[in-house]
């Protein structure tokens, strides 16, 4: 093997794997357009991508994976820590040496006939101190393409890297992507990320849900900083002053729809931006002043296609015109572009469905992309990126702001009286379950901070981990915390909220609770906004004040049966759950009775 570095932990890897991967040939990825060009056209020569229009998708590909492997897979996805404790109940476990040796047993021989890529990335601008650098291994060209978008790959990261051992190994594998054989496992002790018989975006893209959630959760509980499932946005004011808030939701809630908000008419006549920092990932770490930063480690957007639109995200839209990787959407066969369920009302009649198979565009048909189809587009192609993107001290954080899909419980927002009350309404989370996701449709699952299925660790010892960050920061530098519910449903089912850009009147609230120009009225559950303090000028037709109200208000009976529903859950978390958020619990308890 060429030797492209002197790093003796990363030779000597590079080298055991490759004795027991046994590939053709081996490739180390240098980014350069040159070789990720010839790399795009080796993959459409194989099928593995299709070119799309040059014109209409400049430089953009669709790919299909196989039809077995078209999600994130939690009941396959193991934390292989020393002690089935250390992952806590919330998380699948296996003994790391017995999976080691399983894993390598399927992987074993698996490259014969293959190339193995080398990918040296970045998370985070190269050389910031919030970065870290991973090495994925892989035989899959569709990989490469996606970690060449998603991340910052090139020869640069192996010489911010030099000798040092700080770096995360990461091996994939597609062997015979047998789904009976998939397994997507992380090892927070070693560093380490083994992924078998996948070749769907979040269980192959090791640097994304592997690495900057997984792996760093635990390394950044280990150091002094956080890993969040958090998109970050910055809100600029007339007078040109820009405040960052970071958002945690889970999936089906419209993260990336928040993270690339467009003001409401009167908002943008005022003068209001709004900036995109991040969609999904948030690396957080105490600044020199005092207060928190966070980076989106990643430098692209692996988002969902489906109801991706003019109206609900056009930034999005803007993102994906060039340079972009499409997975499992549908093919017009007319124009060679492609076209996804709430796209627009014009399904193309000519076209291929998400398999491959032809497909006409009717609408009792099959869909024509799958529901978890995406786009993988670079983060400079949005048209509101943050200038504060590539900054690698980062941006600093206002606010904290969690959110679910709640029909009744929850209000449209709500802020924590103090930090542990906020860890608390984050360890609380929950949301109805969509038809996109997880089996049955609106059941409540508890999602604490968006992070269930991506803590590397114990969840209730996750929690205290956000409980010393919080001790370590002066109160008053301290962001803020609220919780926001944008699916509030009348009784007729009907959704009180326009959400989408309307979003904003709610945040423009929050970040004057920030800046402590605006009251608050006190509650059972925190501070509430005052009706006529939410600015409603614009959807006045939409939202009456009355309606307003009744999203502000809390409904004790149905807080007591929360209140039973977090008990339960805190229960099954185990004793490792701090006694702060117990505490917390206790006085919602008692302020509903
Ligand atoms: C994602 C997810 O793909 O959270 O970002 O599922
Ligand atoms: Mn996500």
């Amino acid at each position: 093997m060429e030797r492209k570095t002197t790093n003796p932990t990363l030779n000597a890897w590079l080298d055991e794997r490759i004795a027991l991967l046994n590939p053709d040939n081996i490739v180390w990825i240098d980014g350069t357009e040159e070789q990720i060009e010839a790399l795009r056209a080796e993959a459409c020569s194989t099928g593995e991508l299709e070119k799309l229009n040059e014109e209409l998708l400049p430089d953009c590909y669709l790919h299909r994976t196989a039809v077995n492997d078209v999600a994130r897979v939690e009941d396959r996805t193991f934390i292989c820590t020393p002690t089935k404790e250390e992952a806590g109940p919330l998380n699948n476990w296996k003994d790391p040496i017995e999976t080691y040796k399983m894993l390598d047993d399927i992987a074993r021989g698996s490259y014969k006939g293959r190339t193995m890529y080398i990918i040296p990335y970045s998370m985070g601008p190269v050389g910031s101190p919030f970065s870290k650098i991973g090495i994925e291994i892989t035989d899959s060209i569709y990989v490469v393409l996606n970690m060449v978008i998603m991340t910052r790959v090139g020869d640069d990261v192996l010489e911010a890297l030099g000798d040092s051992d700080d770096w995360v190994r990461g091996t994939h594998c597609k062997v015979d992507i047998d789904k009976e054989k998939r397994y997507i496992c992380q090892f927070p002790q070693d560093n380490a990320i083994y992924s078998v018989n996948s070749g769907y975006g979040g269980n192959v893209l090791l640097g994304k849900k592997c690495f900057a959630l997984r792996i760093a959760s635990y390394q950044g509980m280990k150091e002094g900083w956080q890993a969040e499932h958090m998109l970050i946005l910055g809100i600029e004011n007339p007078q040109g002053e820009t405040k960052y808030i970071c958002a945690a939701f889970p999936s089906a809630c419209g993260k990336t729809n928040l993270a690339m908000l467009i003001p409401p008419e009167g908002y943008k006549k005022a003068g209001y931006k709004v900036w995109c920092v991040g969609d999904d990932i948030a690396w957080i770490r105490k600044g020199n002043d005092g207060r928190l930063y966070a980076i989106n480690p990643e430098n692209g957007f692996f988002g969902v296609a489906p109801g991706t639109n003019e109206k609900s995200n056009p930034n999005a839209l803007a993102s994906v015109k060039r340079g972009t990787i499409f997975t499992n959407v549908a093919h017009n066969l007319d124009n060679n572009t492609v076209w996804w369920e709430g796209l627009d009302k014009n399904p193309p009649t000519n076209a291929r469905e998400w398999t491959g198979k032809p497909w006409n565009g009717a609408v009792d048909t099959e869909p024509g992309a799958h529901p978890n189809s995406r786009f993988t587009a670079p983060a400079k192609n949005c048209p509101c990126i943050s200038p504060e993107f590539e900054n690698p001290a980062g941006v600093p954080i206002s606010a904290f702001v969690f959110g679910g899909r709640r029909a009744k419980l929850a209000p449209l927002v709500y802020q924590s009286r103090n930090w542990n009350h906020g860890v608390f309404v984050g360890s609380v989370m929950a949301s109805e379950t969509t038809a996109a996701a997880f089996g049955a449709v609106g059941v409540v699952r508890r999602d604490p901070m968006a992070m269930r299925p991506f803590i590397g660790y114990d969840c209730g010892t996750y929690f205290k981990h956000w409980i010393e960050i919080g001790k370590t920061i002066d109160p008053e530098k301290a962001p803020k915390i609220f919780n926001v519910n944008w699916f509030r449903k009348d009784d007729d089912g009907n959704f009180m909220w326009p959400g989408f850009g309307d979003n904003l009147r709610v945040l423009e609230w929050i970040i004057k609770r920030c800046e402590g120009k605006v009251d608050a009225v006190e509650t059972p559950i925190g501070f509430m906004p005052k009706p006529e303090d939410i600015n409603l000028k614009g959807i006045e037709d939409e939202v009456s004040i009355d309606s307003l109200k009744e999203m502000l208000s809390v409904d004790k009976n149905l807080w007591a049966e929360e209140v039973a529903g977090i008990e339960e859950f805190y229960k099954e978390l185990g004793d490792t759950v701090p006694k702060e958020l117990h505490d917390c619990l206790a006085r919602l308890k008692a302020n509903i009775e």
